[in-house]
């Protein structure tokens, strides 16, 4: 199929016949190996790793003696502190994640730590934990436990199913995984490296999953249905609102596509995502604000709700991304994300009644309706985003003497750090440490705005350079860490609804960011004392041999940590658990802890860019039919 493109061309003869009598070989050997384990053996679920109870006594013991080791934090970061330590306890922590799946649920789409069983989506997996996982299991150097992902993928992985999935899930999950395994395995040799005669495995079953998602596009505007039939590759309209997507998901889907394109040297991956972006911008929005739902027949939005939370976050996170991804040679996305980030200015930023935290609000009524002061923990991608957009991924020290750094520039990274600081606040508050779903603040009435300091609209201009103004707030610090009482705590109001913790990344991938590009150790240790609540309070804990749920030692036998699981209730000691583990707690949480505490030159944010899923892609540059083609209409038209 690609064997005439000029960056990809699988290998489809010798490879193929030596896989072939490998695999027949293989079932032989499997068939005879079943029979005499189900004979003579004692059949158990089908991993392949014992478990390492070792790592998850260790790691149990480790966290219970923290708090006699460890000095309280008390604002300020110690001097010394052995990061590369802390990676490992990470690793050690996604190691534990990973053989709990690998032995109890191997190959379901669903994981239940607890019961140690779960669900497929579809006959034989989607992969949904495998792939989303793979490339962590790459930058961690587990490479038995990569060999075993890459040979289920091989052996087992198939999308001739006759299934509805998710387009942007399916896309951001699966092919965001198996394009950045196929990055990262062709390109950094000495991750994980194994021995294998098809390097072309992953981009191969990327392909095949992106032809049978691009029927998700063969609406009348171009904007993606909600779901699609991995065998007829039929594009299905949402069962609810009305059919419409949200708007969030038809617009992350592109960078994933693009790198396809890129790879493959297939156009139609690029021209299919390219024209969404065309048409969300064809109706010109006020101030680069979105609706969160689009038609997918009409190109036209669905109610006027704005919000940066659910159904919202990505489509602004991939504006900027796109700009990066194809090494800033599309202006055209870096005007959309900076009109957009003005509109959140002008319109979505507001300060806290008495500790002036920062806060990124909605628009449930649209632009003139009432600010819900209200921010979902998936908002708390946007700072480190921020911080993205103004620096590139820059250092700021360096990014600060470009000379097209502005006052604006400065403003941004100041926005960022207070925004940073409410989703810390937001960790601080509960009584766990680990932050609820949504978290509601308590605000003047009418709210403070950013914009009112700018009575003159100069912000919604963005024509800033001159002024030389600071926000109008900078908060109250959030710490010390036990001062729970303090002003900024009364802010903060948790519903009970919302109390539920499903070990999200969005605050520690800001994190991340936000260390990379100040290079300011606060948020290291930040990121530190929200990994140790993690390990607290999400883990499953055996206690000899016995399901004994949270903290229940009972200072007697042995205990041990056998996987991690989301919460119910955070804010509350112990916390209630649920029975199951999200992909995206080691595609992404994990991961991106891991980066926190790595050196800033391991996949250095200046040369990639990282999917709403935490999966790694390069950067690279536009050429023939890879362009975007299209001009942004005339606003004032
Ligand atoms: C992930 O699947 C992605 O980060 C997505 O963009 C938002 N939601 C989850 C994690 O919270």
């Amino acid at each position: 199929m690609y064997k005439d493109k000029p960056y990809f061309a699988p290998r489809r003869t010798g490879p193929r016949l030596r896989r072939r009598r490998i695999l027949y070989g293989g079932i032989a050997l499997f068939m005879l190996i079943s029979v005499w384990y189900i004979v003579f053996g004692n059949w158990k679920q089908p991993g392949l790793r014992t478990p390492d109870s070792a790592k998850g006594e260790e790691l149990w013991t480790w966290v219970q003696s923290l708090d006699e080791t460890e000095p309280e934090y008390n604002g300020i970061v110690p001097k010394g502190i052995d990061w590369s330590a802390r990676r490992e306890k990470v690793k050690d922590t996604f190691t534990v994640s990973w053989d709990s799946y690998e032995n109890h649920g191997w190959g379901l789409d669903e994981y239940h730590p607890k019961a140690k069983n779960g669900k497929t989506m579809v006959a034989g997996g989607m992969g949904w934990i495998i792939v989303d996982a793979l490339d962590t299991l790459m930058i961690m150097n587990l490479t038995s436990r990569v060999q075993h992902a890459r040979s289920w993928i091989h052996n087992t992985l198939q999308y001739n199913q006759d299934h509805d999935v998710s387009t942007f899930e399916t896309t951001i999950r699966m092919l965001g995984g198996l394009l950045s395994a196929h990055y990262l395995s062709t390109t950094f040799p000495d991750l994980a490296p194994i021995a294998n005669d098809d390097d072309d495995l992953y981009i191969e079953k990327a392909a095949d999953l992106a032809d049978r998602l691009l029927g998700a596009f063969d609406s009348n505007s171009g904007v993606p249905f909600a779901s699609v039939n991995l065998n007829t590759s039929e594009g299905i309209p949402s069962h609810a609102d009305n059919g419409a997507s949200s708007t969030a998901e038809a617009t992350t889907l592109q960078l994933e596509f693009k790198y396809l394109a890129k790879l493959t040297g297939e156009a139609e991956y690029w021209r299919v995502v390219e024209k969404v972006m065309q048409v969300v911008d064809d109706q010109q929005v006020k101030d680069g604000l979105v609706p969160i739902y689009i038609y997918p027949e009409t190109g036209q939005f669905r109610g006027n709700n704005i919000r940066l939370g659910s159904r919202g976050d990505s489509y602004y996170e991939y504006l900027i991304k796109q700009y990066l991804q194809t090494s800033e040679q599309e202006p055209v996305y870096k005007e959309m994300w900076d009109e957009s980030l003005m509109g959140v200015r002008k319109h979505l930023i507001a300060y806290t009644k008495n500790a002036q935290l920062t806060i990124l609000g909605e628009k449930p009524s649209g632009l003139d309706g009432a600010l819900s002061p209200k921010m979902d923990h998936l908002v708390c991608f946007l700072p480190g985003t921020i911080a993205l957009g103004a620096t590139g991924g820059q250092p700021l020290s360096q990014a600060k003497k470009s000379p097209g750094w502005t006052q604006r520039h400065d403003e941004e990274m100041l926005l960022a750090k207070e925004l940073m600081k409410t989703c810390w606040a937001t960790y601080l508050a509960t009584q766990t440490g680990l932050a609820p779903e949504i978290t509601y603040f308590q605000v003047d009435s009418p709210a403070v705005m950013e914009s009112d300091a700018y009575p003159d609209s100069t912000l919604a201009t963005g024509n800033r350079e001159s002024e030389h103004k600071e926000l109008p707030f900078k908060s109250k610090p959030v710490y010390p860490l036990e001062d729970r009482s303090s002003k900024w705590r009364e802010d903060i109001q948790i519903h009970a609804q919302d109390r539920h913790n499903l070990q999200r990344p969005e605050t520690v991938e800001s994190l991340f960011y936000m260390y990379r590009i100040t290079e300011d150790e606060t948020y290291r240790q930040w990121g530190w004392e929200m990994f140790k609540s993690f390990v607290r309070h999400t883990a499953v804990v055996e206690h000899d041999n016995h399901f004994t749920s949270d903290d229940n030692t009972n200072g007697q036998g042995t205990s041990r940590i056998v996987g991690f699981t989301s919460l119910s209730n955070a804010d509350t000691i112990p916390p209630v658990q649920r029975d199951n583990m999200e992909s995206f707690w080691m595609a992404e949480t994990l991961k991106y802890l891991y980066l926190l505490f790595s050196d800033r030159d391991f996949l250095p944010l200046e040369e990639n860019v990282f999917n709403t899923e935490a999966h790694p892609m390069p950067r690279f540059q536009l050429g023939g039919d890879l362009k975007t083609g299209w001009s942004r209409t005339s606003r004032e038209s």
